[in-house]
């Protein structure tokens, strides 16, 4: 992409109302525009972002063998009424008739409607475990949308659902996304640690919030400070290793506010390892047995011919939130600082054009088609400015890696820097290389 063709926003004025850095940055960047109380558009750059996230988050949730389907985002009123959420579920639901009168719903999350459609195909317990995904936009009418992207009245989520035939199975099931969640946050450059939680409108007795530090996160956090130091590198998928993984956790004290009880910290952790600090919840995970197959009817036939209620968890984990998080978790100063793994691109060209220097943005237009053929997603930044407007720019915009085309380059050598280190000039072969890396 030509950066003259991109069409990036970028602003200086702010509303009063975008009081933390990743607020303010996506707004400047011209990532999102709000288009009322909680409800946004995500501009190019702020949707290329976020589309790679969820293709992160896509394929860790396929790795463990859940499979994708879509589901709407209105959804009818009757089986929540079956399950008995529908009164439950209080303000934050947006209800909304159709013209025949029917009450529909903007669905806040979706454990009614795929009981519905696991009930209506599965039969028999040959069928489990499955797991089920999707990544959809949900609506929350909540009281007081606030920073950004990140408490939205519409964001858009990935959420499980996980079906087992017991609990031993399900706690598999459980497990298996638990991992699945540090490896996927990981990816994303986030330590997301996992804390006992309360279960609110979802139900059930189990739940972990994913949490990652951050001065600006809305979730008060209590833990013992040997649990950033668990390395899940030393685990893997074999039932036995998932089950110590989730004991090595759960021996160590890390819950969130709703469980916090200051004698059981002070019995479980001694002063010098207590942490007490702030965060932000990227992912919830919860395990709630019968409590929507048992009103919905969702039963299979088990090994002995007899009917078996399904045991189920959901699984969720905040995609839009995360542009966000990712940026309250990286900046420095003005700077969004990408992980590589999620960067809008993999490097930017930028060349010197002082008195219209034709010669370097020739060799750019080599470099860019060169780079395009090696699938690398490359912006080349054509637009006639000073150097110093350009860097200023590109600290916003945070891409990883540049190449700068001015004194320091030949033909055939570029000056090559990854932001925040010291240059090198290289080769377009070394370049690809290190790019590839
Ligand atoms: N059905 C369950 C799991 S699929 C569920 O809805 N869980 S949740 O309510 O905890 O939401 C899952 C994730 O969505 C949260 O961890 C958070 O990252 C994100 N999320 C929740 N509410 C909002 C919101 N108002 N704005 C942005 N992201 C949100």
């Amino acid at each position: 992409m030509f950066l003259s063709k991109l069409f990036l926003p970028i602003t200086k004025n702010l509303p009063s109302d975008a009081k933390i850095k990743s607020h303010q940055l996506m707004l400047r960047a011209g990532m999102i525009k709000q288009s009322s109380a909680g409800i946004y558009s995500w501009l190019p750059l702020g949707l290329k972002v976020m589309k790679k996230i969820e293709q992160v988050v896509r394929e860790e949730q396929n790795k463990i063998g859940a499979q994708e389907l879509l589901m709407p985002t209105i959804q009818s009123a009757d089986l929540w009424k079956e399950s008995g959420r529908y009164n439950d579920y209080g303000e934050e639901m947006l209800r909304i008739k159709d013209r025949q009168g029917r009450e529909m719903l903007y669905g806040p999350t979706n454990e009614e409607l795929i009981t519905d459609i696991f009930r209506s195909s599965i039969k028999s317990y040959k069928a489990l475990p499955q797991m089920l995904y999707h990544i959809q936009w949900k609506f929350r009418d909540e009281i007081r949308p606030r920073f950004g992207v990140m408490r939205c009245r519409e964001f858009f989520m990935k959420d499980a659902y996980s079906f087992d035939l017991n609990d031993t199975n399900a706690e598999i099931s459980y497990n298996k996304m638990f991992f699945s969640y540090l490896k996927t946050f990981k990816r994303l450059g986030l330590q997301a640690i996992p804390m006992s939680a309360d279960t609110g409108p979802i139900g059930g007795d189990l739940s972990h919030e994913f949490i990652i530090l951050a001065e600006t996160g809305e979730s008060k956090i209590y833990a013992d400070k040997n649990i950033f130091n668990i390395n899940i590198e030393n685990y893997d998928f074999e039932k036995e290793s998932l089950k110590k993984m989730r004991t090595d956790y759960s021996s160590l004290y890390a819950v969130t506010d709703e469980k916090f009880e200051k004698k059981n910290f002070d019995k479980e952790v001694p002063k010098k390892n207590q942490v007490m600090t702030k965060g932000i919840e990227v992912g919830h995970i919860f395990y709630f047995g019968d409590k929507y197959s048992d009103p919905l009817n969702c039963f299979v036939d088990n090994q002995d011919g007899k009917k078996n209620s399904i045991k189920m968890g959901s699984y969720g984990i905040g995609v839009s939130r995360l542009v966000g998080a990712i940026i309250e978790a990286k900046y420095e100063n003005e700077i969004m600082k990408w992980p590589k793994s999620v960067s809008p691109y993999d490097v930017v060209i930028i060349p010197s054009l002082s008195k219209n220097n034709i010669e370097n943005l020739t060799k750019s237009i080599k470099i860019y088609q060169y780079l395009k053929k090696q699938n690398i997603d490359v912006l080349l930044d054509d637009v006639d400015e000073s150097m110093s407007q350009k860097f200023k720019k590109h600290d916003l915009i945070g891409v990883p890696y540049q190449i700068i085309v001015g004194s320091n380059s030949t033909d055939t050598k570029f000056e090559f820097k990854e932001v925040n280190s010291a240059s090198s000039i290289l080769s377009l072969d070394e370049i690809k290389l290190k790019l590839k890396n």
